[in-house]
């Protein structure tokens, strides 16, 4: 068996595991992160697109922020269309200037994993068998294999950034463990294409045939989804028919204008909301998918990975830096205080504009009278604003 040690050992090395261990490491704390997969998997998982002020102030500040100054756009605001017009959100103005950034999971991962390349990060990748051992003792440790070796990591604390299928989770004890989940009746169906967008902001379509949603990545690279059943197969939609599909769902103006193209990816999400509780359980503490998971409507997923680091790394250097255990103490409070509240909205979001299968009349009588409050409101496109741009660290 082949020994190290390090102060914190992380679980995965998705957007949680690398910011996580770049946050660390420029406070002169130094991480060891496990990955099961190799770098070109990570990389080839096509995910979030939108990112909260609070996630690309987090990355300017941790180093990794320049390309996406230099490539991302800045959207002051969305649209949501329905019963054949269109609702533009104002997301600047009721939120005292806040706006979102649009710049890929993907490309934020590449950028974390440069720079952890760039300052000598060590990260295992094809890490097989991850085990947390000790956890409530204060001697945690992490075994794996690696072709065909046994290795032990042992460390001061384990971050579980393993996502929703991790193990991190599932090592916590189920005596203490709390879950709370809601699987909705549908899935997303998403296409990547190298044609121009559709429009300059996102459009949230919600359309008798279901839901779709108009993003991109940046003016050559667009990112469209459609509403789908949840055991629908990626093979039943030939790119026409998903384009054919996306325009009936669309805004005339909006389908007219739609540059159609071969997809370069193509595939169904699941949706659901869930929670575990506590995020932390001696020595372990979870963070990111591995703690939580939104449906993407309010675009929130990643965007919560972020705030959990964001307390938990302050937590860990204030043990290091000043010997105090306070942010360790509250961190599964603060974060959950905040999931909670996104969970809220991204539910909201998706019951707003879903359609429900098992709906009846009155149900899409009460959905329609909620677009048309919005459309009528200040006060409540101002809230949607609000959470949209994302709520405050607190
Ligand atoms: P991740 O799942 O990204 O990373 C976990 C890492 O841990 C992975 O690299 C995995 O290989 C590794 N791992 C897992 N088990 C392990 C083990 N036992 N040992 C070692 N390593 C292990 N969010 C949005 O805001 N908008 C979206 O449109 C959106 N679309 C999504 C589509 C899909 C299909 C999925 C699954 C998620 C989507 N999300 C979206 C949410 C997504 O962006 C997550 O919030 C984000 O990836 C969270 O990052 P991590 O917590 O790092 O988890
Ligand atoms: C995306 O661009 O992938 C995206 C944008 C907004 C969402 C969900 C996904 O709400």
């Amino acid at each position: 068996m082949k020994s190290e040690r390090t102060q914190v050992g992380i679980i995965g090395a998705g957007p949680s595991g690398l910011l996580l261990s770049q946050v660390l490491h420029l406070e002169g704390i130094d991480s060891v992160i496990l990955e099961r997969r190799t770098q070109d998997y990570v990389l080839g998982r096509i995910r979030a697109g939108v990112l909260e002020q609070g996630l690309a102030d987090m990355l300017r500040q941790a180093g990794v922020g320049a390309r996406m100054d230099a490539e991302g756009e800045v959207h002051h605001g969305f649209d949501i269309a329905f019963g054949g017009g269109r609702l533009h959100i104002d997301l600047a103005g009721p939120t005292g200037g806040k706006t979102v950034m649009i710049y890929g999971q993907t490309e934020i991962t590449r950028d974390l994993f440069a720079a952890r390349e760039r300052m000598g990060g060590r990260i295992v990748h094809e890490a097989e068998d991850v085990t947390p051992h000790d956890i409530d003792g204060d001697a945690p440790y992490l075994t794996f294999s690696r072709n065909g070796e046994n290795h032990r990591l042992d460390c001061d604390f384990i971050a579980g950034c393993d996502g929703f299928h991790g193990v991190s989770r599932r090592s916590m004890p189920a005596d203490v463990l709390k879950t709370y989940e809601k699987v909705y009746p549908f899935g997303w169906l998403g296409v990547l294409s190298e044609t121009p967008p559709v429009s300059e902001e996102l459009i949230y379509a919600s359309h008798d045939r279901g839901f779709a949603l108009c993003s991109l990545r940046s003016r050559v690279l667009s990112r469209y989804y459609v509403q789908c059943p949840l055991d629908d197969d990626v093979a039943n939609w030939p790119d026409e028919k998903f384009w054919n599909e996306l325009k009936t769902r669309l805004p005339a103006d909006a389908a007219a204008r739609l540059v159609t193209g071969p997809s370069i990816e193509k595939s169904i999400a699941p949706l659901r909301s869930f929670v575990t509780e506590p995020l932390r359980h001696g020595r372990l503490f979870l963070a990111g998918d591995a703690a939580h998971i939104v449906p993407p409507t309010g675009a929130k997923g990643l965007n919560l990975a972020a705030s959990d680091i964001f307390f938990l790394s302050r937590g860990l250097i204030a043990h290091y830096r000043q010997d105090d255990d306070r942010g360790l103490e509250t961190y599964s409070a603060k974060a959950l205080a905040r999931v909670w509240k996104a969970e809220r909205f991204s539910w909201s979001m998706t019951k707003l504009l879903h359609v429900f299968p098992e709906d009846g009349a009155f149900d899409l009588k009460m959905q329609r009278a909620e677009l048309d409050y919005l459309a009528g409101s200040s006060v409540a496109q101002a809230a949607m604003a609000e959470n949209y741009v994302g709520l405050p660290y607190e």
